[in-house]
Formats: structure tokens, C-alpha cells, sequence
């Protein structure tokens, strides 16, 4: 077997590969963390955090909410998108600028150049926390990547394969690490452990997770 290390330029140290299309980007929002934490607050503030019901009644752990022209939302009916938020029937806050900044730049640092997201789901995990094995399937492009901000406390990442049966891999996920996955890591299974007891010192006990999405 011969191996062409020099054939593609090496990723850059803090990018570290997970499976082809996916990569982790560490500590790529570390920078911003403080103003990305308040650009939270002021979303929660005009659509606030909640607990939605899966289609089939249960109540979900993590307690979301969204931004940008789309939101993502479940109930009896079903996983959508949507423009209003249902507790007030008003459209979604506006995607903060740094937001869509972030996202823009970490897709394109990633491989995916002229990502332009129209939806931002936040997740709030507290402690006990978790999100079982799931494909991100709502999307109308398969082709756009997902990009992906955890602030907070950390948690253990599971990445599985194309069927729910295949076994996951475990990526612990800290503070400002950014993880973007499309092309062929597009429709791989994902989750979240459930979170553990922790501390963060701009977040307290929970964890933030933006996912970045190109709804339509
Ligand atoms: C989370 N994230 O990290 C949940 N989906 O809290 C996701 O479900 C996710 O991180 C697609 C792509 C990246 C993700
Ligand atoms: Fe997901």
C-alpha cells in the first residue's frame, strides 16, 4: 500500500478529523464564548427555552430554542421547520450577525465554502441531560453541512454510521469546540450522553449546543 502523506496539505493542528465530511475544530469559539453566551440570553429572552414533546408523547431532557428565518420545532405532529415559534405564534428572533459570522467561517474552514445557514437550533442541557441516537434529516438540502457550537460544561459525543445499529464512536466535546459534518457524514447517526454533574464558570451546570442548519 503506498501512502501519499504529502498528497493533501495536513489539516491545521486544532482540526481534528472524526470520519470523512466530519471534523472537530477545538476551541475554534473560545474566543467569542462571552458575547456568543449573551447573544443566547437575548434569543431565550424573546423566544425562550422549552421543552417539546416528540411525536410520540415524550417529553423531551434538553430544553431548546431557535433563531434565524426557520426554527425547528416538535409536537403530536411531527419533527419540522417552521417560521413561527408556537408559544406565541410570532416569527423566530433574527440570527445575531456573529452567529451566522461563526458558522460561515467554520464551514468554510472545514471544506464547505459559502455556507449560509437560515436556521439556528439552540440546546440547553442541565445535568441528567441527554439526546438518543438521531439523524438530522429535516433539512431540504442534504448537500449543505451542519455546523455545531458547544459552550458549557462537556459531554461525551457518540457519532454512529449510516444505520442506527451501527456501533458509535465517542468524541468528548468541550467549551468552544466547533464540529462541522456534511457530504458524506451528512446522514450519520448522533447523540449525546447524558450529561454529568459539572461546573463551567460562564455557564454554571449547563451545556449550550447551537446546531447551524440550512433549513430551505
Ligand atoms: C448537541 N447536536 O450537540 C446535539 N446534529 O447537543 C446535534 O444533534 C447535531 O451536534 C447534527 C450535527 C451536529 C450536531
Ligand atoms: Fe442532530
Amino acid at each position: 500500500m503506498t501512502i501519499d502523506l504529502f498528497e493533501q496539505s495536513p489539516p491545521e493542528p486544532w482540526a481534528e478529523p472524526i470520519c470523512e465530511g466530519a471534523v472537530v475544530l477545538r476551541r475554534f469559539a473560545s474566543v467569542r464564548d462571552a458575547e456568543l453566551l449573551k447573544e443566547i440570553e437575548q434569543v431565550a429572552d424573546q423566544a425562550p427555552f422549552r421543552q417539546m414533546k416528540t411525536p410520540g408523547g415524550h417529553t423531551m431532557s434538553v430544553a431548546m430554542t431557535c433563531c434565524g428565518d426557520w426554527g425547528w420545532v416538535t409536537d403530536a405532529q411531527g419533527y419540522r421547520y417552521q417560521q413561527q415559534d408556537p408559544v406565541y405564534g410570532s416569527s423566530w428572533p433574527g440570527m445575531p450577525e456573529l452567529f451566522h459570522t461563526l458558522a460561515a467561517e467554520a464551514a468554510a474552514k472545514a471544506g464547505y465554502a459559502g455556507f449560509e445557514p437560515d436556521s439556528c437550533l439552540v440546546n440547553r442541557y442541565s445535568t441528567g441531560a441527554k439526546m438518543g441516537l438521531h439523524q438530522d434529516k429535516d433539512e431540504d438540502d442534504f448537500g449543505q453541512p451542519i455546523v455545531s457550537v458547544s459552550l458549557g460544561t462537556p459531554v461525551t459525543f457518540q457519532f454512529g454510521g449510516t444505520r442506527r445499529s451501527d456501533r458509535p464512536q465517542r468524541v468528548l466535546l468541550e467549551h468552544g469546540d466547533v464540529v462541522v459534518w456534511g457530504g458524506p457524514a451528512r446522514l450519520r447517526y448522533h447523540g449525546v450522553l447524558t450529561l454529568k454533574a459539572n461546573h463551567h464558570p460562564l455557564t454554571g451546570v449547563y451545556r449550550y449546543n447551537l446546531t447551524f442548519r440550512r433549513a430551505r
